[in-house]
């Protein structure tokens, strides 16, 4: 008896103290987010026993400060994996080392090898080779900037236990330009920011502590996004003063190390109101010389400046049109003041009157990005970018890809993608964009009836461009995990992981990020692979299904639902719902022509109902609510139900989540869950008011009886 009951005691004892290091080792581990993906957290025994063939020491063939920055994140990383320090020889001794260096460098230090591969831009190549009859490990590329994205590469699989046995892995990135945006004003504030106020700015003036900017140009760097434009496309002119430009070059001195050119966002008027001219045509002469002189300012203080953004007669901005001047004029006045210095001008595409008539059947916001460009077509200079967004509007939860990827041959463009939630849930609803991001990217417009998918049309692929690729509005912020949640840096990571490869595909994309991001516990990995993959559809199925757009609150916050806020005004994200029927008819024969900007073959994809998908049906057609959709279901029944199931499967987030209680540190557990419980209760929310809404227009109940008595008689009067 007494021995069973001390095994018991003891056993008691194992128990509790096993329980406490468990509580301990996740206490120790708590996160606030703000490594996102670099947390190189330390391998198990077993998992670290795959790199004991890892040499010991690593060599860098020259002191350039990106390929310095390269070795020392090197020798980070492996010390926080493996629990080694790197021994940092000097490239005469490259024996058994890790050897980092451009192609010629290497060339250079060890004719013997072959090197026959020339590797394009800011490609890398990774290989197991000998130098001296000993073996290396070469991280090699044609810039420097390519040896540092080689070695977040290499740091990228040790974290994900990859074996590096033989490695022989060359990657070329798919397009020059890989690009972040933020839309930070001067005076901290970031518009449709959600992560807290800015890194660069604060109270007027660039931050004295740029810390946090460092840290944004590592994570930048780590999957390989090149370039960064500070401030908000909606500029302040201010930005462009000498004293300003003076403080903005410490920015460009953070970036520089980790290979992000800093850019600007620019007012078109700036010539007038602060260069003292009395006009901002940009075909006057006096205008072209304040541009010039304006810019080679800039790069006296940043030599490797990467150039403007321009948002111009758009949503009140001023622009050319003051002067009945084209966006290729202004594009090129300012074009022409940086090419020689090699800087780029992205031209924002989103143009379009937001006072348009509602009342007017033909109108339509949609087409105004491809009439105002495509006649330019050949009229902006080789190195303008038009920036063009993923869909005709405005970042909604399922757009069409725009028509203007395909009508543009002789133009550059760039596809603008928006990796802050603006109608998509702010960051406080879980929605990984990555697979929106990827339909559109994979949509083939069928260019002259070949396959043109739209990736390869703004890479500059399809017509041979000088340049092209990909810009995404990221909107980080001060707060330690950078964009309010954590799991919303999953689409950070997947805008730069696109933008390097738009054929990973959305499993292969969330499977590294959430390894990176949160272990390689397969619970853990299993469950927020699938939450973050499902999550689009859901927040689609709960706030504006079969292509009606965000039923959001248009005129205000961008976030509650506010189905009525996008009728009856000049904005122009009409769903045209009525007593009988929905949808905005796109038509060429009834409607207003929009799908007569697409090339022939997705013309007719559209046009036919027969053979528009149900997802964009109202985008493209105004229906009856009882029209029959392809998967058999009436429209208002297909609104209900999706609205109803996207709720439901909003809640069972919480119990996904849950299940990860005892994987996850206690910091992040809590975070999400508090964050998906809110949702939760949100989607409810969502769900009642579209459902109420649409009941009362339709009259029509739900054959599932699920709201009518909550929602009142329905509506009489006919608004339209
Ligand atoms: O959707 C709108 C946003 C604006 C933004 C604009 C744009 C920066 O609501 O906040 O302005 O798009 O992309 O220029």
């Amino acid at each position: 008896m007494r021995s069973t009951r001390s095994i018991k005691t003891a056993l008691r004892f194992a128990v509790l103290g096993a329980a406490l290091l468990c509580v301990l080792a996740v206490t120790a581990a708590a996160e606030t987010g703000a490594e996102a993906w670099l947390r190189y957290s330390a391998l198990s025994p077993q998992a670290a026993k795959t790199y004991q063939r890892l040499p010991h020491k690593t060599v860098v063939l020259d002191d350039f400060v990106v390929l310095k920055t390269a070795q020392q994140e090197l020798v980070r990383g492996v010390a926080q994996m493996l629990g080694e320090t790197l021994l940092v020889a000097e490239k005469s001794a490259p024996e058994n080392a890790i050897v980092l260096g451009t192609l010629p460098q290497l060339r250079a230090l060890a004719p013997e090898l072959h090197l026959p591969r020339d590797l394009r831009s800011d490609g890398y190549w990774l290989k197991t080779a000998k130098i001296r009859g000993s073996e290396c490990l070469l991280i090699t590329a044609s810039t420097d900037r390519g040896v540092l994205y080689g070695v977040f590469a290499l740091l990228s699989k040790i974290a994900r236990a990859e074996s590096l046995a033989a490695i022989d892995e060359e990657q070329q990135p798919y397009a020059p330009i890989r690009w972040v945006n933020q839309w930070d004003n001067l005076d901290g504030r970031i518009e449709r920011g959600y992560g807290g106020p800015s890194i660069f700015f604060a109270d007027g003036n660039v931050r004295g502590d740029l810390t946090r900017a460092s840290e944004y140009a590592r994570l930048l760097a780590s999957v390989g996004i090149n370039g960064c434009t500070i401030n908000n496309v909606n500029a302040a002119p201010g930005i462009l003063e000498d004293s300003f430009i003076a403080q903005v070059s410490r920015i460009a001195d953070v970036f520089r190390p980790w290979g992000v050119q800093l850019s600007l966002s620019v007012d078109m008027s700036s010539p007038k109101v602060i260069g003292g001219l009395d006009t901002f045509d940009p075909l006057d002469p006096r205008v072209a010389e304040w541009w010039r002189k304006i810019v080679d300012e800039i790069y006296r203080h940043i030599p490797d400046f990467g150039g403007f953004v321009v948002k111009a007669d758009s949503e009140g901005r001023l622009g050319p049109s003051t002067y009945g001047r084209t966006p290729a004029d202004a594009a090129n006045v300012i074009a022409r003041a940086l090419k020689p210095h090699g800087g780029v001008v992205f031209y924002r595409a989103f143009v379009y009157n937001h006072h348009l008539d509602w009342h007017e059947l033909k109108n339509d916001r949609a087409k105004a990005v491809y009439d105002n460009f495509h006649p330019l077509d050949g009229a902006f200079d080789d190195n303008v970018i038009i920036q063009i967004k993923n869909g005709p509007i405005d970042f909604q939860v399922r757009e069409p890809a725009s028509p203007l990827f395909a009508g543009l041959r002789r133009t550059n463009e760039a596809i603008e993608l928006q990796v802050t939630q603006e109608y998509t849930g702010q960051q406080r609803h879980l929605c990984f964009l990555v697979p929106m991001w990827k339909e559109v990217l994979d949509f083939d417009m069928r260019v002259d009836a070949n396959a043109t998918p739209v990736k390869d049309l703004v890479a500059g692929r399809t017509f041979h461009r000088p340049v092209g690729g990909f810009v995404g509005v990221a909107n980080v912020g001060m707060d330690a995990n950078w964009l309010g949640s954590p799991l919303a840096m999953a689409n950070l990571y997947g805008f730069g992981r696109l933008a390097w490869d738009p054929n990973l595909s959305a499993e292969k994309i969330i499977d590294e990020w959430t390894h990176l991001t949160f272990g390689s516990d397969p619970l853990v990995v299993k469950t927020i692979t699938a939450m973050q993959l499902t999550s689009w559809h859901v927040y689609e199925s709960y706030t504006g299904p079969l292509g009606a757009g965000t039923l959001t609150n248009i005129l205000g916050n961008h976030y509650d639902p506010g189905p009525e806020s996008s009728e009856e005004n000049g904005w122009g994200q009409w769903h045209r719902a009525d007593h009988q029927g929905i949808g905005m008819d796109r038509t060429i024969a009834t409607g207003t022509g929009y799908i007569g900007q697409y090339p022939p073959e997705v013309q007719k994809l559209y046009e036919s109902l027969a053979s528009c998908a149900d997802n964009l049906l109202l985008f493209f057609h105004h229906v009856p609510y009882t029209y029959v959709l392809h998967s058999g279901k009436t429209v208002i029944q297909h609104v209900y139900d999706s609205h109803y199931d996207g709720a439901d499967q909003a809640r069972d987030f919480i119990a996904q989540w849950q299940l990860l209680e005892r994987h996850v540190d206690q910091d992040r557990y809590h975070d999400i869950l508090q964050r998906l419980q809110y949702q939760a209760s949100q989607a409810i929310v969502w769900r009642d008011t579209i459902c109420k809404w649409i009941y009362r227009l339709s009259g029509i109940p739900d054959q599932k009886g699920r709201m009518q008595a909550a929602s009142g008689p329905p509506d009489t009067p006919d608004r339209h």
